[in-house]
């Protein structure tokens, strides 16, 4: 039996399968489909889910649609070596208790900000009210998720479960948006996340250092690495003097893996100063190879 999946580029959803699949451990041949073709639209596509959206999973041929049932499925078809839904009863409940919070008081507020800066569509514009009552709400449920990591490496549990899989890329595309400089009044307050949120800073970098977690990354943000994630409190006052041309930035790139996506001669290089504000983030390889300049230096 062979396992398909068809995901799009930055899809949150689809991240979560791809995630899944290389914690599983499995193998697949991967579908990207380009939305701006509307591939997902094609008449195959509609034949293996009606609603033309992905991720979409066919093993064999058996066709499962929706994040969660994908993961829920993978977990029940290929339990080792990394349960998903947890190694007992209680656990589950946990998992699934965690991953409901996140589906009903936040997902929704995640995905209004998101849409309104990557895909406002013309004459449509989100009220900034309702913007602000979404970042409300996404920072508060954030903070009941920092809870849980400042005391475990896991959102539930002491190993990755389904509940780090489901938030995880909707965090990332999240934190992608905010660092868009038409997003700073809105992510004054989340960001930077090593200081607003530390345990899901940490979180996320160990997320970022799973294997097979670089075949995961969205292709598209490879060449387009997001801007500043946030000014490091020394930065700030370096630029509010007008001292520096160039500021050094702290949590892009935010680790060591985030550094070798970018590669050398890319956009980003590494300062000293981001070095050591960063401490622990970056290998002693990545500090040898540089500074850390803003893009637009
Ligand atoms: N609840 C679905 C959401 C899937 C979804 O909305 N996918 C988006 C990409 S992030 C999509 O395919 N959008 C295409 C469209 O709506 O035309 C899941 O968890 O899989």
């Amino acid at each position: 039996m062979s396992i398909d999946v068809y995901w799009g580029s930055g899809s949150p959803f689809s991240w979560r399968v791809l995630l899944a699949l290389e914690l599983k451990q499995l193998a697949y041949a991967n579908h990207l489909l380009q939305f701006s073709k509307q591939e997902h639209k094609s008449p195959q596509m509609l034949s293996l889910n009606f609603r033309g959206r992905v991720p979409v999973l066919k093993d064999g041929d058996y066709v499962v649609f929706e994040s969660l049932a994908v993961l829920f499925y993978l977990d029940r078809k290929y339990p080792a070596p990394t349960p998903l839904f947890g190694r007992t009863p209680e656990e589950a409940g946990v998992i699934m208790r965690v991953i409901c919070e996140y589906q009903a008081y936040a997902e929704e507020h995640v995905m209004r900000i998101v849409s309104a800066f990557l895909m406002a569509a013309p004459g449509r514009s989100v009220k900034q009210e309702d913007l602000a009552e979404s970042m409300h709400v996404v920072a508060s449920e954030a903070r009941s998720i920092e809870a849980r990591l400042a005391t475990a490496d896991w959102v539930v549990g002491d190993s990755i479960s389904a509940a780090d899989i489901v938030i995880f890329p909707s965090l990332q595309i999240l934190l992608r948006v905010l660092a868009k400089p038409e997003a700073r009044d809105l992510s004054s307050r989340f960001l930077p996340l090593d200081v607003n949120y530390p345990a899901l800073s940490r979180w996320i970098a160990r997320v970022e250092a799973l294997p097979g977690y670089e075949k995961t990354y969205p292709p598209h943000w490879r060449e387009a690495p997001p801007a500043c994630i946030g000014l490091t409190r020394r930065a700030q006052k370096l630029r509010a003097r007008g001292g520096r041309r160039c500021i050094p930035l702290i949590g892009c790139p935010p680790t060591a893996a985030a550094v070798s996506r970018l590669g050398t001669g890319a956009s980003w290089q590494i300062t000293p100063y981001t070095l050591s504000s960063l401490a622990g983030s970056f290998s002693s390889a990545s500090a040898a190879s540089g500074r850390a300049l803003c893009r637009s230096c």
